[in-house]
């Protein structure tokens, strides 16, 4: 009898910054820590993220098309596809017309925004970038922008204070309306309340809203972002269910803050994952995520 390699393969389309556990630098750890077979379709190579007061950048999108050009001619196939940080607009073109050329009808189709973050641009983003944007989500099945994405897809002024859950909810719905099925707004700040910070999720099937609450630390870890969303593909492609794969991905986002916080430590170099890696095999134990 032959048996079959159902490893589920996930192209994984991130920049690889040296320095700093973001992008592709904690993207493939996680999701092959969680069984899945990442195909990386690096966007950039930085001596070191954005975030950094000085960095080295090369654009590989000529690259990325001949390396689509080649998996194509080669026939490769994948089970979804997850793309974060791109590198410009004309590299949010190349990753549309990839999902499009590729995707089959049960592939996964995860897009982080990644724009911004605190009501800003990241450096190199801009406007084109944003309209861009707008566009690949509409291919998406799963979107996980953070409030300062959220307002930028969306074309409102941001604002980080005094949100009700029926105003999330409306946002979240405005947004879906435009595609994906699945929205996740991160780090939602939960008012009067400084020390805790929700995640708010929608799912268009089954018209249900979600959230999920955890205490907040006063530290900004450049890549939480991608760590959040690497647990949410792997979960989701691992058959768990939005609810479970969003207590995982706070859970596990929140472990990776708290084994980093109190070191004499760089921020910048995001969550010390090496330490937290081997939690993502273990069963949740404790789920607080809420229906609203
Ligand atoms: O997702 C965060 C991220 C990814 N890649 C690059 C970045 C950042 C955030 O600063 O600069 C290059």
């Amino acid at each position: 009898m032959l048996i079959q390699n159902n490893n589920k393969k996930v192209v994984a389309v991130h920049d690889l910054s040296c320095i700093g556990r973001v992008s592709l630098n904690a993207v493939i750890p996680i999701l092959t820590s969680m069984g899945l077979e990442v195909t990386p379709l690096p966007t950039a190579l930085l001596s070191c993220h954005t975030q950094y007061p000085d960095f080295t950048f090369l654009d590989l999108t000529t690259e990325m098309r001949k390396i689509i050009a080649n998996w194509k001619a080669q026939g490769f196939r994948f089970n979804a596809f997850y793309t974060g940080y791109l590198g410009s607009p004309e590299q949010v073109q190349v990753v549309s017309e990839l999902i499009q050329d590729f995707r089959r009808p049960n592939d996964l189709i995860v897009v982080d925004p990644v724009l911004g973050d605190n009501g800003h641009l990241y450096k190199g983003m801009n406007e084109e970038m944003v309209g861009q944007m707008r566009e690949l989500i509409k291919l998406a099945d799963v979107i996980t922008p953070n409030m300062t994405e959220m307002f930028l897809l969306l074309g409102e002024p941001y604002r980080n204070n005094n949100f009700n859950d029926n105003e999330l909810k409306s946002y979240l719905r405005a947004l879906s309306q435009q595609g994906p099925s699945i929205v996740i707004v991160t780090s939602v700040p939960v008012i009067d309340t400084p020390h805790l910070t929700s995640v708010y999720a929608y799912n268009r099937n089954g018209n249900r809203y979600w959230k999920v609450t955890c205490p907040f630390l006063p530290a900004h870890y450049p890549g939480t972002g991608d760590s959040f969303t690497s647990v949410i593909t792997g979960s989701l492609l691992q058959g768990d269910s939005l609810p479970l794969a969003l207590d995982r991905a706070m859970q596990f986002t929140l472990q990776g803050i708290r084994s980093t916080f109190g070191y004499d430590y760089s921020n910048l170099e995001g969550i010390m994952l090496e330490k937290v890696l081997s939690n993502l095999n273990t069963p949740i134990q404790v789920s607080s995520y809420e229906l609203i």
